[in-house]
């Protein structure tokens, strides 16, 4: 358990980062792709979003929103990965609309910095993008 501090030069840098950008992305659709069909379904991008907390900071939901209006919102999120529209999220559809997103909460951080409390494993974009940044800084990237 720790604290991150990013802002959005920290989200930038990690999502222009092409090769680490692509293989962290590929590494978590691998990781989703509980039955391993090669496509994310419905419940499988919904654990998707509950593990990597990418709700909480780009929609402002917290844990108090009921059930209903979660499934709502994962829905619609759900509609927009899923680019062509034909019920799964490919691989491409991941990582553009991940990238996408990722851009909006870089945005939305702008040049204030957040703190944020994360697991040792967390697998969270966000802290991803932290440690590229800490990797930086320590002349290790
Ligand atoms: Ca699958
Ligand atoms: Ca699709």
């Amino acid at each position: 358990m720790g604290v991150i501090i990013i802002d959005g030069s920290t989200v930038r840098d990690f999502v222009n980062n092409e090769p680490h950008f692509k293989s962290s992305v590929d590494a978590q659709f691998l990781a989703l792709d509980v039955n391993n069909d090669g496509v994310l379904s419905r419940s499988e991008m919904r654990k998707a979003f509950e593990s990597m907390r990418l709700l909480e900071t780009h929609f402002g939901v917290d844990t108090a929103v009921p059930a209903e209006e979660l499934t709502r919102i994962y829905d619609s999120v759900f509609q927009r990965f899923d680019g062509d529209q034909n019920g799964t999220v490919d691989p491409e559809e991941f990582r553009s609309e991940m990238r996408k997103m990722m851009l909006a909460v870089a945005d939305g951080l702008g040049s204030s910095p957040i703190q944020m409390a994360v697991e040792d494993d967390d697998q969270s974009f966000l802290k991803k993008a932290a440690d590229l940044e800490a990797a930086r800084f320590s002349g290790r990237a």
